[in-house]
């Protein structure tokens, strides 16, 4: 199977254009298209066409900006957590599994327009985590690295403490697998897919947003489902 790494045909969607876009009001129901675009030309690994139909996919999509991913297990996994907290730390898989887990039931939603209905996802609440490092005054974001080298996120510390954001290990009931980013990746709920970055492997409390791979590339940093410029079906969670 051949894994091609994709770069934008053109100019990508700059954010410029999306912002002016977005001045027009009503006129940014017409962005999603151009993202949707950029997205798949990027994002998809689908040498087959098919990807999207094979049995036991159950209607996930596969995105990887790179060509190769290493697998990460029991015996060398670790999440960092630094920045600007009181105590940086680094865990292990056990360490994760051995805190406070929420599990949540919810739609999962691609800015392209896929969705997966009722879908579970099961880990430690991003907020256990911040809590137990300790956050420093003033700080304001936090950046989520990905040990594919490449993918980045963000959330402000206000959205990062939602609890409905999770450091997760499981998904659909079963441990995160490697393609689905395991076995660790972030599941943001409210929010468009490509916030959930997989094959996490650091979480870094930061003064200010530092927006993530497709937010440099036009995303909204801000991706509640339905109210920021990627496309939204009828979410209904
Ligand atoms: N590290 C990493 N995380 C990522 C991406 C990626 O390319 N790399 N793609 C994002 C996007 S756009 C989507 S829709 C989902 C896809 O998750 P899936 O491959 O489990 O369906 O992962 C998100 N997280
Ligand atoms: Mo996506």
């Amino acid at each position: 199977m051949t894994r091609e790494k994709h770069h934008p045909e053109g100019s990508p969607v700059g954010r410029r254009v999306v912002l002016g876009l977005l001045g027009l009001g009503a006129a940014g129901v017409a962005i999603g298209p151009y993202l949707q675009r950029a997205e798949s030309a990027l994002a998809e690994r689908d040498p087959s066409g098919l990807s999207g139909l094979l049995p036991g996919n159950n209607g996930f999509r596969y995105y990887s900006v790179v060509t190769s991913v290493p697998r990460r297990d029991d015996a060398d996994y670790t999440l960092t957590v630094g920045g600007m907290v009181e105590r940086p730390a680094a865990h292990r898989l056990a360490d994760l599994r051995a805190m406070p887990q929420r599990r949540l039931v919810k739609d999962v939603q691609c800015v392209t327009g896929w969705r997966v209905p009722h879908t579970p996802f099961e880990g430690v609440p991003l907020s256990h985590l911040l809590d137990a490092a300790g956050v420093k005054a003033g700080a304001k974001a936090v950046r989520f690295d990905c040990f594919d080298g490449e993918y980045t996120e963000s959330l402000t510390l206000e959205q990062a403490r939602r609890d409905d954001v999770l450091v997760a290990l499981r998904m659909q009931d079963n441990p995160i697998s490697h393609d689905h980013g395991g076995p660790v990746r972030l599941y943001v709920a409210p929010m468009y897919f490509y916030k959930s970055a997989k094959w996490l492997s650091g979480i870094t409390v930061t003064g200010a947003v530092e927006p993530g791979y497709w937010e440099q590339n036009g995303y909204d940093v801000d991706a509640w489902v339905g109210r920021s410029n990627g496309r939204s079906d009828e979410p209904t969670s």
